[in-house]
């Protein structure tokens, strides 16, 4: 018997890190009949044969899950952003740290390529939301100390727009990882030789850090269930006021005594934060609607 994590899922067979090392496996039959199929992510324990051979045997509970991309047990995402080549659009991070709430994982906001804009603002406003804020460069190097320190020992996953610099960081944290980022795989012709499946990347002390391929995979599938109810408390700095409103079904809108809205005006809450949360509002209740 041995315990581990699974890394890499591809072509119905697991990778999964040991301690002995890494294991090749085929998950026992029952996990296909009863739709419960592990995921990158997992802790599972293996038998092996003679043969050496692995069978995943069982699958822990997980902390968590996505769909999009398949992973599960994530300590942390880490979203990568840039103001400058691409651009960053707040409502972006926004939406993500919703999911992060919800999923019961942390956020950690990087902002890249700050040796071509140093990015304040961006910095600014998700500190006073209460996120931590790494300044980075896989250019210069600035910040890839901090970035380790802040994903230590845990299972994250990169996410943020096309372009960011997800790749160059890991790159950075890793270097005989030797990942494609932008300039080569164009060279190679897009699509053709890059694989979109998940893989976790062991950067040793038990830290697992995920190159996901696309942004938007994050969100949408649980976006779309979070009740419109729920999301001002997946606002963390509104917090503080979501007791203190004249209304008890308060929807921190246009009601009199709302304390969110009174925070907004009183330079307390960012007005591009909560922009974002009537914007996930409106989405939300218009999700609803057409369940009902
Ligand atoms: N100047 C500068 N360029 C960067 C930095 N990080 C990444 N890049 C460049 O930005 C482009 C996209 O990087 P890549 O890692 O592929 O982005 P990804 O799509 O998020 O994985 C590449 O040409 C990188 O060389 C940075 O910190 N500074
Ligand atoms: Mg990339
Ligand atoms: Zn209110």
């Amino acid at each position: 018997m041995r315990e581990g994590i699974i890394v890499k899922a591809l072509s119905g067979f697991y990778y999964v890190r040991t301690a002995e090392g890494l294991l090749e496996c085929k998950a026992r039959g029952r996990f296909r009949l009863d739709g419960t199929s592990p995921l990158v992510g997992d802790r599972v324990r293996c038998s092996v044969d003679s043969a050496g051979r692995g069978r995943i045997d069982s699958v822990e509970k997980r902390k968590n899950f996505f769909i999009r991309p398949a992973v599960a047990n994530i300590d942390a995402l880490v979203f990568v952003a840039a103001n400058v080549n691409p651009v960053t659009d707040p409502f972006l991070i926004d939406r993500v740290s919703v999911i992060a709430e919800e999923a019961g994982c942390e956020l950690i906001l990087c902002v890249n390529k700050t040796d071509l804009d140093p990015g304040e603002e961006l910095e600014r406003l998700y500190r006073a939301a209460g996120y931590p804020v790494i300044l980075t460069s896989a250019d210069t190097g600035r910040g890839i100390e901090e970035l380790r320190d802040a994903i230590r020992g845990r299972v994250c996953a990169f996410t943020g727009n096309s372009g960011v610099g997800k790749s160059s960081l890991l790159n950075c944290l890793s270097p005989n990882l030797g990942l494609k980022t932008a300039e080569v795989s164009e060279k190679l012709g897009r699509g053709k030789h890059t694989t979109r499946h998940v893989e976790l990347f062991d950067l040793g002390e038990d830290t697992f850090l995920a190159d996901t391929p696309g942004y938007a995979s994050f969100e949408l599938e649980m976006m779309k269930i979070i009740p419109k109810e729920e999301l001002a408390a997946d606002f963390r700095e509104f917090r503080p006021y979501l007791n203190e409103c004249r209304f008890l079904d308060c929807a921190h809108r246009k009601e009199p005594g709302c304390a969110v809205t009174e925070a907004v005006r009183e330079g307390k809450i960012a007005p591009s934060r909560y922009r974002s949360y009537e914007r996930l509002y409106e989405l939300s209740a218009q999700h609803k609607s057409w369940e009902d």
